[in-house]
């Protein structure tokens, strides 16, 4: 039965999505090139350092080492300032309800992210004291969908992995999920995450008593 639950950050508690691609955009019109919106949809879930590859290669841009660094001190610099204005009203619908449901029933919970930043972003939004643990980019040496953010959430949270459910919203993440053995539940597009156990489009799709359900079986 499930005993522990692992939550993505950006996509499954609130949208910080468009803040990146808000700073990725303003950094790639300044190298002299365009990023839309969909290209954005390939940097979810993926580390700062990965998106800033992607983005190079999409301008077709070879940077020195130097210009590299650079960049991703500015695209950081410029996100910053969007996470500096966000306040409770940006998470995502019904996430507190599933959170309080949880600590009602003294279940451990954690964050299992890609970002360096998740710390700042949950105390922004003021849900920081739900998370039992906090496993975010700068715990970590490999990225989604390699396990080792969930593997490591689990362990912090002293369970089995096998007791644990991933909630994601990026491919990666389902697969770094299904690779740690864990119960994966894709919340966005079921087309997109099929490779996930189960599906909803949010939070507000998702009944308590499907938690109940997991949790008793
Ligand atoms: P940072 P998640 C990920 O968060 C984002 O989806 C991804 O777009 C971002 O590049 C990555 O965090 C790193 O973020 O630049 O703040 O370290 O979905 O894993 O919570
Ligand atoms: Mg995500």
């Amino acid at each position: 039965s499930t005993s522990a639950f692992i939550f993505d950050l950006d996509g499954v508690i609130v949208d910080t999505a468009k803040y990146h691609y808000l700073a990725w955009k303003k950094l790639a019109n300044e190298l002299g090139f365009e990023f839309t919106k969909e290209q954005n949809e390939l940097f979810k879930g993926v580390s700062r350092k990965r998106c800033l590859e992607i983005l190079l290669d999409i301008g077709g841009i070879t940077a020195s080492q130097e210009d590299f660094d650079r960049w991703m001190v500015e695209k950081n610099e410029d996100y910053l300032e969007y996470i500096e204005k966000m306040d409770a009203s940006e998470i995502l619908p019904d996430v507190p309800k599933v959170l309080n449901f949880l600590k009602q029933k003294n279940i451990p919970i954690a964050l299992g992210s890609a970002s360096k930043n998740a710390r700042p972003i949950l105390e922004k939004v003021n849900l920081l004291s739900y998370f039992d643990a906090i496993v975010d980019g700068n715990d970590v040496t490999k990225a989604k969908p390699d396990p080792e953010v969930f593997l490591i959430a689990a362990r912090k949270l002293n369970v089995a992995p096998e007791k644990c459910l991933v909630f994601e919203d990026a491919v990666a993440g389902i697969q770094a999920a299904n690779n740690a053995n864990m119960i994966s539940v894709g919340i966005g597009d079921a087309l997109v995450l099929s490779e996930a156990d189960h599906n909803f489009n949010d939070f507000t799709e998702m009944s308590l008593d499907f938690l109940e359900g997991l949790m008793s079986t």
